[in-house]
């Protein structure tokens, strides 16, 4: 089986410096926990920063370093002080996570940041690079890596890379703010697999690959000209089993077990029989809404006045990039706000809040979840939410409430929770009443379904899925590759063409030969087209066919005086050379007048799609408008035009960001069959880029050389990747 390695900021170990060497204990986070299940299973290495700064290094520590790692099948990535404070707490913690999640005032744009990010980042490439063996793949990690996929593929396009984002992704509209943005889209898209925990982001990510770089997406395949590109959503899950046995244990403690909190949690609810507590846990960090979460609490305590004294809510805030100024300011603000609500509704024996910022041994924590009624989880802006999950885990009861906010990823997951808008204050102070008030039956029904959604799609199966897709894409890849124009095939193709003695040619001109431009009469043929025609036509033995969608008059233009045959709009028209323009068939143009008041309809509505029109077709153009309104408005205008049509004998084609409307019966298949008519090639080749183009490839004899340009499912023989590629392709016929 093929390795797997695992790239991320940190090594899941950490590293601690005792008398002359060094002690690795493993972290304990949920992705440390998945992804080791992944590289362990697959034999691969885990690439990252130890987290010892190469300033700090004694001699002989980076070989102690690297040799304690080498034990665990972990490559350490050395880092210098400044690289950390400038790839990861500023790019990666300045501008990259402010901006995905929506705090743009925090936005830091520092060039010195931007550089020292690339070089990280090609560090990490480089030392992936160093370990990968043929048919390896890679996973890389999260939002301080996201140069690394393209740094990978350049060097080895072989090797099968994966990509998950644990942060949100934003929406174009704030992603676009970032001057690097075209760098970093191409860094994620040197991964074939891109995960995001919800769809939301994909979607997000779908619209900003298509408006920065005009790139088709076929449901979730991005279709890149060298790659297919698989994207979805994979809900990080956590080790459920951990928690919950974690509770059970806990939970059968006799007293002389008892940690010192599990003792005080208990004295709490002992005071009085209707006591309730509210549970809330993050980093301190200004994305998790936490004074967001003080102010409705206090507003509950102000609305529900019978509560105070009853209700108190323990809040764990560990400390978290705690020299950056944002940070400093939230954490003052928080300090406050505890300070102003423990003096206001404190008593003698009741506080308010119990706020412990720093961090807590794993089964204190355990134990905050097992004693919590509720949990109060309100992130302005959350990649997912892991806390969320814990605390249904940890539930053996089957009883508490979540309350939760709807801008953490986890929401979309957990439909049986209070769910919230976090800066809707009187919303949350409302739902806390909701949760204390809960029937023991209703939290039991939620909760089972929670729990039993949660355990089935755990951490575990969460990276076995991600890897089961990375091997998805891999079999998607392969089948294009299978049919693509390889340098033998090439060599096999010009050896046909030498030997035969008579050859038919038919070439698509958009997407084909030229590329598409935002206006079509910006097309024409450049130097390169015309040579190639006029090497190709100057050999007697060949028929060089032009067969396109487009009109008969600015093809005759741009070819003319070349010795070539015409099939125009869509082969309703064909010009043998030398000869006249000849109708395949009699059909008429009356029906323009029925359809065009719809087109001209859909251009009012849909800036910068146009009209183009032809002697027997009406064209919608939508290139140069918003990408997803353009889709959009196409699937409205085919719904549309398919009642209008349906006492015409007119078809509806869906080409390359056009809809067009045509007289029925004819096309490219049936026009290019007519012209070989009873004549005898030796060598039949047809090349086209779009679904009027299949109809060619269909209908030609099972001998003809077929080639779609692009990597989408067709019936042709073979596919090449772009207008360039149909270019050398020609020339390496023509040159032989
Ligand atoms: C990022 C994304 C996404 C917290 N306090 C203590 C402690 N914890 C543990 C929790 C939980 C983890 O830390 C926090 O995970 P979250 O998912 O809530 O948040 P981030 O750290 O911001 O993580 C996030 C995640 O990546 C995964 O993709 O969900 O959206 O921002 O596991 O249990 N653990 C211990 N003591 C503490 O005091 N032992």
């Amino acid at each position: 089986m093929s390795r797997i390695h695992i790239l991320s900021n940190r090594l899941p170990f950490n590293t601690e410096r005792i008398d002359n060497d060094f002690k690795l204990s493993p972290s304990v986070g949920g992705l440390a926990t998945g992804m080791k299940s992944v590289y362990q299973k697959y034999n691969g290495k885990w690439i990252g920063w130890p987290g010892i700064a190469e300033e700090h290094f004694e001699p002989g520590d980076q070989e102690r370093i690297e040799k304690a790692f080498e034990k665990e099948n972990c490559v350490p990535v050395h880092l210098t002080t400044n690289d950390v404070d400038k790839y990861y707490e500023g790019f990666s913690n300045k501008t990259i996570w402010p901006l995905f999640h929506y705090f743009n005032e925090f936005i830091e744009y520092d060039q010195d940041c931007w550089d020292a990010y690339v070089a990280v980042n090609r560090k990490f490439a480089n030392a992936a690079l160093q370990v990968l063996d043929d048919g390896d793949s890679v996973w890389v990690h999260d939002y301080q890596l996201l140069l690394v996929p393209q740094m990978i593929k350049n060097e080895r396009p072989d090797v099968t890379i994966g990509f998950f984002l644990h942060i949100p992704f934003p929406s174009y509209e704030v992603f676009r703010i970032l001057p690097w943005r075209n760098e970093i889209i191409e860094g994620m898209l040197g991964a074939d697999l891109i995960g995001f925990h919800t769809y939301d982001y994909e979607r997000h990510f779908f619209s900003t690959v298509r408006r920065l770089f005009g790139i088709e997406i076929h449901f979730n395949q991005i279709h890149t000209e060298s790659r297919i590109i698989l994207a979805d959503a994979f809900p990080m899950g956590i080790d459920y089993e951990k928690f919950s046995s974690a509770a059970s244990r806990i939970h059968a403690k006799n007293e002389s077990e008892k940690s010192e909190l599990h003792v005080e949690l208990e004295k709490y609810f002992s005071t009085s029989p209707d006591r309730k507590l509210i549970l809330s846990i993050d980093r301190m960090d200004y994305t998790k809404g936490i004074p967001n979460r003080l102010k409705a609490f206090s507003l509950f305590l102000e609305k529900y006045p019978q509560y105070q004294g009853k209700v108190s809510l323990v809040m764990l805030a560990v400390p978290s990039r705690d020299n950056v100024e944002h940070y400093v300011n939230l954490k003052k603000q928080v300090d406050e706000l505890v300070g102003y609500i423990n003096g206001k509704y404190g008593m003698i024996n009741y506080t308010p809040i119990w706020y412990f910022y720093r961090s807590l041994p794993f089964d204190n924590l355990i134990e905050l979840y097992t004693a919590s009624d509720v949990a109060l989880i309100t992130p302005v802006r959350d990649g997912m939410n892991l806390v969320a999950k814990e605390y249904v885990a940890s539930r053996i009861n089957k009883d508490g409430v979540i309350i939760l906010s709807e801008m953490a990823g986890v929401s979309k997951e957990m439909g049986e929770a209070i769910i919230i808008n976090p800066n809707n204050f009187n919303e949350i102070a409302e739902s806390i009443y909701k949760a204390i008030s809960m029937s023991t039956e209703e939290q039991t029904f939620r909760m089972d379904l929670l729990q039993k959604r949660l355990k089935r799609y755990d951490v575990f199966k969460w990276s076995s899925e991600f890897v089961k897709s990375l091997e998805k894409i891999k079999g998607i890849q392969h089948q294009f590759n299978t049919k693509k124009v390889t340098a033998s095939v090439q060599k096999a193709l010009t050896e046909n063409y030498c030997e035969a003695k008579s050859r038919a040619i038919f070439l698509d001109y958009d997407g084909t030969l030229s590329g598409f431009k935002n206006n079509p009469e910006e097309a024409r043929p450049d130097s390169e087209v015309y040579q190639i025609i006029s090497k190709l036509t100057a050999d007697e033995r060949n028929e060089v066919t032009i067969i396109s969608g487009r009109d008969r008059d600015t093809l005759e233009k741009w070819f003319e005086g070349y010795d070539i045959n015409l099939i125009v709009e869509h082969g309703v028209w064909t010009k043998v050379r030398g000869g006249q323009w000849d109708m395949l068939y009699q059909i008429n143009a009356d029906w323009k007048e029925n359809i065009r008041p719809t087109l001209e309809n859909f251009v009012d509505r849909t800036p910068g799609s146009f009209i183009e029109e032809k002697n027997y077709s009406l064209v919608w153009h939508y290139r140069k408008s918003e990408p997803e309104q353009g889709v959009l408005r196409a699937n409205e205008l085919k719904d549309e035009l398919t009642n209008l049509i349906a006492n015409h004998n007119l078809e509806i084609m869906e080409g390359n960001k056009v809809i067009e409307v045509k007289s029925g019966g004819i096309n490219k298949g049936v026009a290019a069959l007519r012209f070989i008519g009873g004549k005898q090639f030796d060598f039949v080749m047809a090349i086209g880029d779009d679904w009027t183009d299949e109809y060619m490839f269909r209908e030609l004899p099972e001998t003809a050389i077929t080639v779609k340009v692009g990597l989408v499912k067709s019936a042709a023989r073979y596919k090449v990747k772009s207008v360039d590629a149909v270019r050398e392709l020609l020339n390496s016929l023509v040159n032989a």
